[in-house]
């Protein structure tokens, strides 16, 4: 009789093999090996990554759609291509639906530009929540301003929860927009917009999702979502920077007239008049990041190499052990603690400004952030100026962890709190 064996769906991630991949990890920083704690501002680069710039740079650089010569066929060829990774990594209907822009700023002031200001009016309302990072706020307080719409916010909990009863009551037939963040960015909080989504269809509302804190940590379905806008950043998932993404229904984006205007963008141009390019060339005005879009593209590569499913648990199970380690330090508190959460973890500890924790965890080699961490609105709510922040990638490890929690062990003999 043969034995029957049961392969596990999903091998754990080895961190060792991951964190190879990754030149910086091995850097030294005031003598001690560097443990980056700040993926939330930014992701570190895999090779793969910087040898696709590298190669695109050395092999194929050249302005696109432009060209008779081959240089600029390869390099015409690899941004499409780019865009292709990208329309099946968010599982799009089309590469219309993919616009490549700066970043998740820039994806989201194009939405308020573009479809906002021509389809807001006085009386209507656009509805975001009180956790936003600021590129998710000042957009949409600039279209408010614009057309006389009025902006909601939807509160959070004690615990850095949204208050998804208010939420219900605050949309309404006049509310047009919901813009959401899909994980708090401050404090690691992961919102429930599978719920949000349908309720703001209910009440003929389109909804842009802030992914910037969620696409590199868990696998992504634009179409079984049903989001009508989603923003990421290229350098937060493992890409360069200055390269992100707007995915856009392309009904909705057929529909939208562009905000910036300039080569590329248009069919023909005369002085009376002006026709523009389909979605997406109409909102890519000007000769665009072509390396960043060929690195990202090399990045999701990476992603999709090691899995999605496997980082995110990975990354909850190091969350938790982070978690543990941190509540187990005396005089630190906890800030937000929202039952769903992932990637990010920010504290306080009385007495001691985050900054300067920061410091001297920085004089041990273990970068976090500390600050504001562009959501001012939240640190007033939850009655405090700045919270440190440690936030993890897939390359980060337990022990890092615990170099952490010895730094800031640290903090609290040197500050004598
Ligand atoms: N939205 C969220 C949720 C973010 O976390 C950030 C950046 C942005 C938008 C803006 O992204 P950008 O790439 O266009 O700048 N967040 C952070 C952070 O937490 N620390 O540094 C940048």
């Amino acid at each position: 009789m043969g034995v029957v064996t049961t392969k596990p769906a999903c091998l754990p991630l080895d961190v060792g093999r991951i964190r190879h991949d990754f030149p910086i990890l091995s850097a030294q920083v005031h003598g001690h090996p560097l443990v980056y704690l700040d993926n939330a501002a930014t992701s570190q680069k895999p090779s793969v990554v910087l040898d696709a710039l590298h190669a695109y740079y050395t092999q194929s650089n050249s302005n696109i759609n432009r060209g008779v010569h081959a240089l600029g066929e390869r390099a015409t060829e690899a941004y499409a291509k780019a865009r292709d990774v990208v329309q099946l990594f968010l599982n799009a209907q089309s590469v219309g639906e993919i616009v490549f822009t700066r970043g998740t700023t820039e994806a989201i002031n194009l939405v308020a530009q573009a479809y906002g200001a021509s389809h807001l009016k006085v009386g209507d309302r656009v509805l975001i929540s009180q956790m936003e990072h600021h590129s998710n706020i000042v957009p949409w307080q600039m279209v408010c301003q614009q057309t006389g719409a009025g902006l909601d916010v939807i509160p959070v909990s004690d615990d850095g929860e949204l208050m998804m009863g208010r939420f219900e009551s605050q949309l309404t037939d006049r509310t047009k927009i919901v813009a959401i963040a899909h994980i708090s960015n401050a404090i690691g909080t992961v919102n429930p917009v599978s719920k949000i989504i349908q309720a703001a269809h209910a009440n003929g509302a389109v909804v842009l999702l802030d992914a910037a804190q969620s696409i590199s940590h868990m696998a992504i379905d634009v179409q079984s979502l049903d989001c009508d806008f989603l923003a990421f950043s290229g350098h937060k998932t493992y890409g360069p920077t200055g390269i992100g993404v707007l995915y856009g229904k392309a009904a909705l984006l057929a529909d939208m007239t562009p905000y910036q205007g300039g080569g590329g963008m248009i069919r023909s141009v005369g002085f009376d008049q002006t026709t523009y390019r389909d979605p997406p060339d109409r909102f890519e005005a000007g000769t665009p990041n072509i390396a960043g879009a060929i690195g990202l593209a090399a990045a999701i590569g990476y992603m999709n190499q090691v899995g999605l499913p496997r980082i995110s648990a990975y990354e909850a199970d190091l969350l938790d052990y982070a978690l543990q380690g941190l509540e187990s330090v005396e005089k630190l508190r906890l800030i937000g603690r929202a039952s769903n959460r992932a990637a990010s973890v920010s504290f306080v500890i009385d007495g001691i400004h985050p900054h300067d924790i920061g410091t001297i965890l920085d004089d041990e080699g273990v970068a976090i952030r500390a600050g504001h961490h562009c959501a001012q609105p939240l640190m007033s709510r939850l009655g405090i100026p700045a919270t440190a922040r440690a936030s993890i990638a897939m390359y980060n490890t337990k022990h890092e962890v615990d170099a952490l929690v010895r730094a800031i062990q640290r903090a609290i003999e040197v500050f004598g709190v």
